[in-house]
């Protein structure tokens, strides 16, 4: 393990760090950016350890200051610029940054209210703080549960370097090669994986700010070799290879396709290697753990497996007692549960609920539900909760969006469920009691409302209006009931 954490960016030479919508940034210029970064925030008063808000806006200043708090030892809290007035209030009062970061738009200097916003800083010449790989935080990122607002994991600079290194020795990664994603930068998988991934490896970043399946797979014709998506983006881009050649041709030269954040059915994985002759390498980690297991590069790739534990970490099965009764024999069913430098600190201010997720051995309950074989590879079969939703690799509360829609004038009470979709993974889908039955509100008024309170990515893709919703005795929705009464596949 590199005892730095950027360990690309120590050389500061020319080689390309980061390509940002095709724009080429080399190290060294990386470098001296996030230094001036690094001098403006210690101008401001912000000190190591404290909070900084990053707007993720598509710009190359939001890379910046994202590598510049890393250096610096500012803990990163990205935000999605997209996020609703009622989780950005959470958010800031949850995290309290000492000011928050915007890139050239502003735009979002208003949205934070009394906290200070720091706009691009200009340049300057000064190199940044080399980062140690220290048990002290790096980043807070939100995440949903199945009820109340979003929990901040804090995750340290040892939990991410960690994994990161474990993740390069799976799939091999190296300094030729070009990492292409075109993810959100305010979750793992586009922020670790994707950006301090690259860093760390010595591979370049190669960041679409869309996702355009014809325009991401032109960036491996044009030199990036791995690319990093989550299913539904895999999904669009089997359609687009099916109907134009150049779009099968371009993901043929990839040297690794990655998928996670949500299941890849195995119906895709066909479709893809049919159309391209690539098998995709799948893996499967949570924001609290980071990535648990993997198909290794020279792994014999099998659809439906997520591949074995990562160096590091260690992955086992247990029983409703938590106890590791699960034999792995490719059948049995039982939670995972991971244990490793990569588990993350606790939720921020919430130690009942990081003790109800992890025991005094430090043994992380994740709530998905799997079978492993005898080699340890994990196929993941579903998950504890039914009022968590993974939406396009969103994880979502359903308890999230109907008290987002219970705040409508117009709704009685709602109910909030994931459906199958072929895209999607699962689709919210929301059914509402309307206060007055003459007078239902238009459901793109409720999708418009909900996207004003929370992150547009949360927002129901259908609205049903019942007269009442189906409860049993002791008045709990019955989301079965609910679930069996109507939306179908699609
Ligand atoms: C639509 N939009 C609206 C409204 N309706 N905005 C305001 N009001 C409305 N009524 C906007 C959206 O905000 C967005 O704006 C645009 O319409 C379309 O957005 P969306 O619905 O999200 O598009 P989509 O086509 O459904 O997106 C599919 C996607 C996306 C590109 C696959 O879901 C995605 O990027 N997923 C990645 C998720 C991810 O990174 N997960 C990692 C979690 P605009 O066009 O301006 O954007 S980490 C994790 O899971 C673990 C650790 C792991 O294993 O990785
Ligand atoms: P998040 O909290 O957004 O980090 O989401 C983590 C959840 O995504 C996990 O608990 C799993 O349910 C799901 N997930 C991530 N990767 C995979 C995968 N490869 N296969 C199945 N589920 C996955």
């Amino acid at each position: 393990m590199s005892s730095t954490l950027l360990s690309s960016l120590d050389s500061a030479d020319d080689a390309p760090a980061l390509f940002v919508d095709r724009r080429v940034v080399s190290r060294a210029e990386l470098a001296r950016a996030a230094g001036a970064h690094a001098a403006v925030l210690a101008s401001r008063g912000v000190a190591p350890g404290d909070h900084v808000g990053v707007w993720t806006d598509p710009d190359l200043e939001t890379f910046v200051a994202l590598v510049g708090n890393a250096l610096y030892g500012a803990v990163s809290v990205p935000l999605n610029p997209q996020l609703g007035a009622r989780e950005l209030e959470h958010v800031l009062a949850d995290a309290s940054p000492k000011l928050c970061f915007s890139g050239p738009r502003r735009a979002h200097a208003a949205r934070a209210g009394a906290i200070d916003t720091l706009v691009s800083p200009s340049e300057g010449a000064s190199l940044p703080p080399s980062r140690l790989v220290d048990d002290r935080p790096l980043l807070v990122l939100y995440t949903s549960g199945t009820t109340g607002a979003p929990k901040g994991a804090v995750l340290t600079a040892r939990n991410v370097a960690s994994n990161l290194d474990g993740l390069a020795r799976a799939w091999g990664l190296r300094e030729s090669d070009r990492i292409a994603h075109a993810l959100p930068m305010f979750h793992v998988h586009g922020l670790c994986l994707g950006l301090f991934g690259a860093l760390r490896s010595g591979a370049a970043l190669d960041w679409s700010s869309r996702f355009d399946p014809a325009s991401l797979a032109a960036r491996i014709g044009d030199g990036a070799t791995v690319l990093y998506a989550v299913p539904t983006m895999y999904h669009r881009l089997v359609d687009a290879a099916e109907r134009d050649a150049v779009v099968a041709r371009d993901l043929s030269r990839a040297r690794l396709l990655v998928s996670g954040s949500a299941p890849l059915s195995t119906r895709e994985f066909h479709r893809i290697e049919r159309a391209c002759g690539q098998r995709v390498v799948e893996r499967y980690g949570l924001t609290e753990t980071l990535i648990n297991c993997a198909v290794r590069h020279d792994d014999a790739r099998r659809a439906g497996w997520v591949g074995r534990a990562v160096d590091g970490v260690e992955v086992a099965l247990v029983d409703d007692h938590r106890s590791p009764t699960i034999a792995a024999d490719g059948a049995s069913i039982g939670e995972v549960r991971v244990r490793g430098a990569n588990v993350f600190d606790g939720y921020l201010h919430r130690p009942d609920a990081t003790s109800a997720a992890m025991d005094g051995d430090r043994w992380f309950y994740t709530g998905d539900l799997a079978v492993m074989d005898g080699d340890g590879w994990v196929k993941i079969v579903g998950r504890r909760a039914t009022d968590l939703i993974k939406t396009g690799g969103y994880k979502v509360g359903a308890g999230e969006v109907e008290a987002a829609l219970r705040e409508h004038p117009s709704v009685q009470d709602c109910a909030v469920i994931g459906v199958d979709d072929d895209d999607l993974g699962e689709r919210i889908v929301a059914y509402v009691v309307a206060r007055d039955e003459l007078e239902r509100p238009a459901s793109d008024a409720l999708v418009a409302h909900v996207c004003g309170l929370i992150s547009a990515h949360k927002r129901p893709r259908e609205v049903h209006f019942v007269s009442e919703l189906p409860r049993n005795a002791m008045g709990k929705v019955l989301k079965a009931a609910l679930r069996a009464s109507g939306s179908t596949r699609r």
